[in-house]
């Protein structure tokens, strides 16, 4: 439209805009950038199997702020795989830090022209107008200019460029720089993105008030680990994690791109254009092609592990509180849940055990050793678990023997050689360095003796940003008084000196952490302290939670020989090959509430399916209509746990009538979909593919879905709409095309042909949850625990619709072997599958691996098909069984159904679970 009006005036304009910028700009930073400020290819080589180049930049044209530029510059581009194309960028002359292989294993690709020597392939001067570089089996295109250098990558089978550094001027009120900018400790880059047809999610830690990013907002995404609670919308939070997915519309075509780099950063998301602002490190991009969401998340988890096997029991509901104030209490808490037949499968300690905050240890009064044993041992007869927290700071003090030993063993974090003292809850504190190899074995020690001691089944790791209660590059006892003081166990007590920071403490770029410029030490360790090998904390900060999660997972595994749970606040890429993950510290509101769904969605997107939020709100006081509304959603989260801190009332489901009858129904269906949850997680822990979804995961090309995030699906087909506000009863909620049955009341279904807003009534104890036609969902019973519910009979209810057959998976093994499938033959994994044939109805299956399951002699008694031709009537019942017939004359068959949905209920059928059956039913 300004374009048509504007004709001809339109250019002028532009070069009017440019030289505004240029002399307006004082210091003329501004007009270097326009003038072309970067870098220019020197000379370019391929490597012989041609599947990756190498090239020498050098500086064209300085930039004053933040320091020196680099001279040359080496950059690296590889086809890894067909859909992966890794681009690099370091510096020539000089090793800079870069994310260690051990810490990520992620293949070891070398670059095949090192320190300047040519090794192989013959260096080129580059031609003028650049190049192009492409293998013919990847849809990744990557196109190349010469002066300045600047990149693109375009898909090959369409016209959509996906990542395209020629950025204008970026005048963004931040003061972003245009071009490639590579300093020791300021690294700047930029992409254009088709504003309106580009959908960006993840970047993360955030709480957002949108999963997909931004609308028309402008937002600095500050990524650097911080102990800052997650109801705080647009901080940086506890986890690190540089990677979007980008989903366009029309086409509905999906990619990702991952900037794998630990330090801090800024990035700067616009709807046309989105810019790095890196502390330091390297420029180490990695782009998936797709072209589904699936695709993208499969080649995300395949560079940075797939997720981490969750046991069985993981996925019952857990209660925790801070503040739980001895072994009675929690006693109190878990009758309460039998009393009123609310299945609770794992209750949570806070740190109120310890003893004096102490890791390792318990509080002699209040959680006295006898009383916890006997806590422990009946929980167990009850078939159910216990979690601990374990934070990091260990205690400094030569009477604390978890102290000593990590003295003796060496493997505190230090600074200027000596162990760098922090306060946590405990007081003074020194926090292990597990980037030390020394840390495991210590680790693993003091999670030994105290498992002797109380047998929990699975650790909760907290305040692993690191946090720490005291800013300062160091801090000393107080000469006099206690440590902590009396009554302000989270006030800083440590006498800090800030006067003799570094350049790493206090870098030339400030990233927006906890929304201020400022130094990097808040609350945290300081950034001049050193890990193990001299790598300073400036560079590793984002890497604690993922070194904790490792070293905690592999000492559980060790010490309980089974499937190691773990629970952890901070994480960063490649945590959830480790732990699962809840989201901290959010609030008692609505908002809360509705901001839990993105944050579930974008962990699992980021390769940590097993998430979580506080259920009812952790700060702040719930309400019984808040908690009815948040068990509702929260019993489909895929980690579902009730958490409060101290100053809060209780919150336990039971304390409220209404908030008990919600629970029992919603955590009713949960439990009766344990067996689909679980079959998700063996997929999620072999593709990556996350357990809850956004909508557009199965409806891409269905643009609509792009902007959806008050509902979820669990799976391919199971659509969760949720109440989100206070006072609502009916809930607006956005139907794909298909038909969808409700998951309360089979009979029930909506049939839209293409997608349609459907204003769904919700009372308070209603949630609504659909299955789309084309699902065949296992399910099982609902019991007091998930070892019972596992015992009870098998429905498989089979969605069908408009003659669109339906398909559904049952992963099944003991639910704690460390591995989850695998070599060895302690799983099955069973897939089934239904067709419509003219007026038959066929259900089949395929077993791999049947022993396991048929050592369990568990029945498929019941199959409950939905979305037949109403007022169809049955024929015919057939049943093969490893293709003998079975005698069927005992099966008793409902034909139900509302409208448009004939119902047909099977009951009776003794189908050993394991086996390859067939059942056909002739309609009439
Ligand atoms: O300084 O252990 O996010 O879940 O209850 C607060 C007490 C420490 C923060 C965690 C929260 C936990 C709390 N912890």
């Amino acid at each position: 439209m300004m374009m048509a009006t504007m004709g001809g005036g339109w250019s002028r304009y532009l070069v009017l805009l440019l030289l505004v910028l240029l002399y307006s700009a004082p210091g003329g930073v501004w007009g270097q950038y326009v003038l072309g400020h970067g870098y220019a290819v020197r000379s370019i080589s391929t490597s012989p199997d041609g599947k990756s180049i190498s090239a020498k930049l050098c500086l064209i044209n300085a930039s004053d702020k933040y320091g020196p530029d680099i001279q040359n510059l080496d950059l690296n581009v590889w086809y890894e795989t067909p859909t992966r194309l890794r681009v690099k960028i370091t510096d020539s002359d000089r090793p800079r830090w870069e994310v260690p292989q051990e810490i990520i294993p992620r293949g070891t690709q070398k670059p095949f022209i090192h320190g300047g020597r040519r090794l192989l392939g013959s260096s080129t001067a580059p031609p003028p107008e650049g190049g192009k570089f492409s293998v013919p089996d990847s849809d990744l295109v990557f196109t190349y200019t010469t002066n300045p250098f600047n990149f693109f990558i375009t898909r090959r089978s369409s016209t959509e460029t996906l990542f395209d550094t020629r950025t204008g001027t970026n005048n963004d009120p931040d003061g972003s720089v245009a071009g490639l900018v590579f300093k020791d400790q300021f690294l700047s880059i930029s992409t254009s993105l088709p504003a309106g047809s580009s959908s960006i999610y993840g970047l993360g830690e955030h709480t957002l008030r949108s999963f997909r990013l931004g609308g028309n907002d402008y937002l600095t995404l500050t990524m650097w680990n911080e102990d800052i609670g997650s109801s705080a919308v647009g901080l940086n939070l506890y986890g690190t994690h540089p990677f979007y997915m980008d989903l366009r519309a029309p086409s509905g075509k999906a990619h990702g791109v991952l900037l794998l780099n630990s330090n801090g950063m800024d990035v700067i998301y616009r709807p046309s254009q989105i810019t790095y602002k890196i502390d330091g490190g390297i420029l180490d991009f990695y782009f998936f092609a797709g072209d589904t969401p699936a695709a993208v998340v499969q080649q995300y988890t395949e560079l940075i592990g797939r997720p981490a096997p969750m046991p069985y029991w993981s996925f019952g509901f857990h209660q925790c509180r801070y503040g739980y104030k001895n072994v009675e209490d929690l006693e109190g808490v878990v009758d309460g849940y039998a009393k009123a037949g609310i299945p609770l499968e794992v209750m949570w300690t806070d740190i109120d055990y310890m003893d004096q905050f102490r890791d390792f240890t318990l509080d002699p009064v209040n959680f006295p050793l006898n009383k916890m044993k006997s806590f422990t041992d009946r929980l167990h007869q009850n078939g159910q678990k216990y979690v601990l927290i374990v934070d990091p700071g260990i205690n400094v003090h030569q009477d604390y023997k978890s102290y000593v030993r990590g003295l003796e063993a060496d493997i505190y974090i230090k600074r200027n050689g000596q162990p760098y003292l922090a306060q946590v809850w405990p007081g003074p504190v020194n926090f292990p360095d597990f980037m030390n190899p020394a840390s495991l074995p210590y680790w693993q020690r003091e999670i030994q003796e105290f498992h002797d001691v109380i047998p929990f089944d699975g650790l909760w790791i907290d305040m692993n940003e690191v946090s720490n209660f005291c800013s300062g590059t160091s801090c000393k006892l107080p000469a006099n008084g206690p440590c902590p003081r009396p009554g302000q166990q989270t006030q800083c007590c440590l006498i800090c000196d800030n006067s003799n920071m570094t350049i790493y403490d206090n870098p030339p770029y400030k990233i927006n952490a906890g929304g201020s410029r400022r130094p990097l030490g808040e609350r945290t360790l300081s950034a001049s302290t050193e890990h193990y090998g001299n790598v300073l904390e400036y560079n590793a900060h984002g890497l604690y939670g993922l070194t904790e999660a490792r070293a905690t997972k592999m000492a559980l595994a060790n010490v309980t020989q089974k499937r190691p749970f773990v629970l952890s606040r901070s994480t960063f890429v490649g945590s959830g090959v480790h732990t699962a993950h809840w989201t901290g510290d959010n609030s008692a509101t609505w908002d809360d509430l509705a901001f839990s769904i993105s944050g579930m969605l974008n962990f699992g997107l980021f390769g940590v399916p097993m998430v979580g939020s506080d259920i009812c709100g952790f700060n702040g006081q719930t309400n019984e209509e808040l908690c009815n509304r948040w068990i509702q959603l929260g019993a489909f989260y895929p980690f579902s746990r009730n958490h409060a801190t101290i100053t809060s009332r209780r919150q336990e489901l039971y304390l409220w009538e209404t908030v008990t009858e919600s629970a029992k129904k919603a955590l009713g269906l949960r439990y009766k979909l344990l067996p689909y949850y679980y079959t998700l997680m063996y997929q999620a822990h072999l593709t990556g593919s996350p357990i809850a979804r956004p909508l557009f995961y199965s409806f891409a090309d269905d643009i609509n879905t792009h902007g959806i995030d008050k509902q979820f699906l669990i799976g391919k087909g199971l659509m969760v709409s949720p109440i989100l506000r206070q006072g609502q009863s009916s809930v607006d909620a956005y139907f794909p095309a298909g038909t969808w049955f409700d998951m309360f009341d089979l009979n029930t279904s909506l049939s839209v042909p293409s997608g349609r807003t459907i204003t769904l009534d919700a009372p308070l104890e209603n949630i609504n949850v659909h299955v789309r036609a084309g699902s065949v969902l296992p399910m099982q019973e609902v019991a007091a625990t998930t070892a019972e519910a596992r015992k009870t009979p098998f429905t498989l209810l089979v969605a069908l619709g408009n003659g669109e057959g339906a398909e559904g998976e049952l992963f099944l093994d003991d639910g704690e072997q460390v591995e989850m499938g695998g070599a060895g033959n302690g799983w099955t994994l069973m897939q089934f599958h239904a067709v419509m044939q003219g007026n038959a109805v066929k259900l089949s299956s395929q077993v791999q691996n049947g022993d396991y399951a048929l050592g369990q002699k568990l029945l498929i008694e019941t199959v409950v098909v939905v979305g037949l031709k109403p007022r169809s009537q049955l024929k015919e019942l057939i049943l093969t069984v490893n293709g003998n017939p079975v005698d069927v004359s005992k099966v008793k068959v409902a034909m139900e159904g509302k409208g448009d949905n004939g119902v047909a209920v099977i009951n009776g059928l003794c189908v050993v679970v394991g086996q390859n059956f067939e059942l056909t039913m002739q309609m009439a």
